[in-house]
């Protein structure tokens, strides 16, 4: 009944839209990752390889690394958005506008599109739900056949409604190698460019339960894995698309972005054997939660594979912050992990969080102290992640500043209990200056090994367009402090 016309579908276009900073031409992007630069999504240059194969005039735009052309994505018929909440108000910005000029139908996915449907098929045609490496060659096939959309995973509009068809599973099979020449200009940039790394995504679901994490709710609680030739191949093809033509790079590095890499040990150090076995001999980063530290196998083949940093998760320092948000972790057990995996000849970046009942004026100065006296050479400091989708953010709706999504990257957007919120976004900047301090850039030359020396030199620059962004951010945060504060402590007698 709800079948249409089979469609042409002959060119896909498929957009990541930046955020407040979306890529333009500037001096900084040779030596400050994250303002105008950053790497392309690799879950939206996945999706890309797999449409190929079905459409061939598939391209793919990442404001990361260039500007969109337009005049190209015009006239495809259909276009792909990978919607973050970072990235959500530019998308549907962009979206809008193809909509006026296009006739193309337009999908979106990712993170906040899944979990935020209801606010974003008002800017598309269709929604897909969860990973799409399998629902997005159903898409394609259907419209093509003119065949009625309705396998699980998808939201549309019928009648003017909004129609959800259901959960879908996972895909298991995730084995796909991202063709990253499909990124429209990424592969002159990636070449041109130290600040752009090789990036592999090599799992995906963790099994804990953290109230705040956008993660699990998306991906899910299982770990659906790559195979270990699958992904040692992968690596191998994003080390020589970032290969420099004559230079060796200066700092090369491997990102696997998976949320917890050793959460699967087994699977883990299969994939660590195979890299050890490979001719491959590069620098790595992983995140990983804290119990890595008490694995000494784990972090042996970690360091034979040429693991030279590990991120920890950290977030907050104190067992009350770790019980309110539901994380498995304590104190005392984070601080002999950080020295057992440094005993390993590895080093510990930090993640950090700030917004906890808990926290008050000082946890800035706290953070920054822990960093030093844990020798400590990388972080990142951010205010509590209020992402739609999540128990938590349900749970706390009332303590939001405002919606304003392209804010949501770091800032403080709530009201916390103990510290009003712009004195929240000081503490952030107290954390980043006294990190990157010029002391500890002299601490760093001297002390760091190369690899953490050279990254924490970049992140110092990095790390002072933060601080220049939180401060901007300040001001708004004073005017909405009038606004809510009385809102607040209605809120707080109701609880
Ligand atoms: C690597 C990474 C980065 C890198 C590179 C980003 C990138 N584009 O890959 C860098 C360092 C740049 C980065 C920066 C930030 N990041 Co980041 N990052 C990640 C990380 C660790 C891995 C991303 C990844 O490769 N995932 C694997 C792929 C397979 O998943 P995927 O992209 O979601 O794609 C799958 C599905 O979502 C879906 N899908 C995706 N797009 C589309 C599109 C369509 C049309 C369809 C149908 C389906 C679909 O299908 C894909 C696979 O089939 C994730 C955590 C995570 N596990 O995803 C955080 C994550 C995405 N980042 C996050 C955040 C908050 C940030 C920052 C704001 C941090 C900060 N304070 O600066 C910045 C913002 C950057 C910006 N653009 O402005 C949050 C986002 C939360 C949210 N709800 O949006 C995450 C989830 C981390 C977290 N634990 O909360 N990040
Ligand atoms: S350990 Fe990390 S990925 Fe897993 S639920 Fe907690 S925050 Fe999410």
């Amino acid at each position: 009944m709800f079948a249409s016309n089979p469609q042409k579908v002959n060119k896909i276009r498929m957009i990541e839209a930046g955020n407040y900073s979306p890529y333009r031409k500037s001096f900084l992007n040779f030596f400050t990752y994250n303002k105008y630069i950053r790497n392309p999504s690799t879950g939206l240059v996945t999706l890309a390889t797999i449409a190929q194969k079905i459409v061939t005039d598939t391209l793919m735009y990442s404001e990361s690394v260039s500007l969109i052309r337009y005049e190209d994505v015009y006239d495809a018929d259909i276009i792909f958005f990978s919607v973050n909440t970072f990235n959500a108000v530019r998308s549907y910005e962009i979206a809008d506008r193809l909509r006026e000029k296009s006739n193309a139908v337009l999908v979106m996915g990712g993170m906040h599109a899944s979990l935020n449907y209801p606010e974003a098929i008002q800017h598309c045609d269709y929604v897909l739900t969860g990973d799409a490496d399998e629902s997005i060659t159903e898409l394609i096939h259907a419209l093509r056949n003119g065949q009625e959309i309705d396998f699980p995973g998808v939201v549309l509009w019928r009648e003017e409604k909004v129609v959800f068809t259901g959960e879908r599973r996972q895909p298991e099979n995730i084995d796909t190698i991202p063709d990253r020449n499909l990124v429209h200009d990424y592969a002159r940039m990636a070449k041109y460019y130290y600040t752009l790394w090789p990036q592999v995504h090599a799992s995906r679901g963790c099994p804990h339960n953290c109230s705040y994490c956008t993660v699990i709710r998306h991906f899910g609680r299982k770990i659906r894995k790559r195979t270990p030739q699958n992904i040692v191949e992968d690596i191998r093809q994003a080390i020589e698309f970032h290969k420099k033509p004559f230079i060796p790079r200066f700092k090369s590095c491997v990102w696997i972005t998976d949320d917890n890499f050793p959460q699967d040990r087994e699977w883990a150090i299969s994939v660590l054997k195979a890299i050890i076995e490979s001719d491959i001999k590069y620098n790595f980063t992983v995140q990983a939660r804290y119990e890595v530290g008490f694995d000494d196998e784990m972090l042996a083949l970690m360091k034979q594979a040429g693991f030279m940093e590990v991120s920890i998760g950290v977030e907050f320092l104190d067992d009350d912050s770790y019980k309110e948000f539901n994380k498995d972790c304590n104190y005392r057990d984070l601080v002999s992990a950080i020295r057992n995996i440094h005993a390993h000849g590895i080093g510990v970046r930090g993640l950090f969080m700030v917004g906890a009942e808990k926290d008050q004026k000082g946890v800035g100065k706290k953070i920054a102290k822990f960093v030093r006296d844990n020798h400590i050479h990388g972080t990142l400091v951010q205010s509590l992640f209020f992402t739609p989708g999540t128990p938590f953010f349900e749970k706390n709706k009332h303590l939001l500043l405002h919606q304003d999504w392209d804010r949501y990257n770091g800032n403080v957007v709530h009201y916390p209990q103990n510290i009003k919120p712009y004195e929240l976004q000081q503490e952030i900047i107290i954390a980043s200056k006294k990190i990157y301090s010029p002391g500890r850039v002299l601490y760093a030359l001297f002390r760091f090994k190369w690899m953490h020396m050279v990254s924490f030199i970049g992140e110092c620059f990095w790390q002072y367009h933060v601080r220049k962004d939180l401060r901007k951010e300040l001001e708004n945060l004073k005017k909405l402090d009038a606004k809510y504060s009385s809102a607040h402590s209605v809120n707080k007698t109701e609880r």
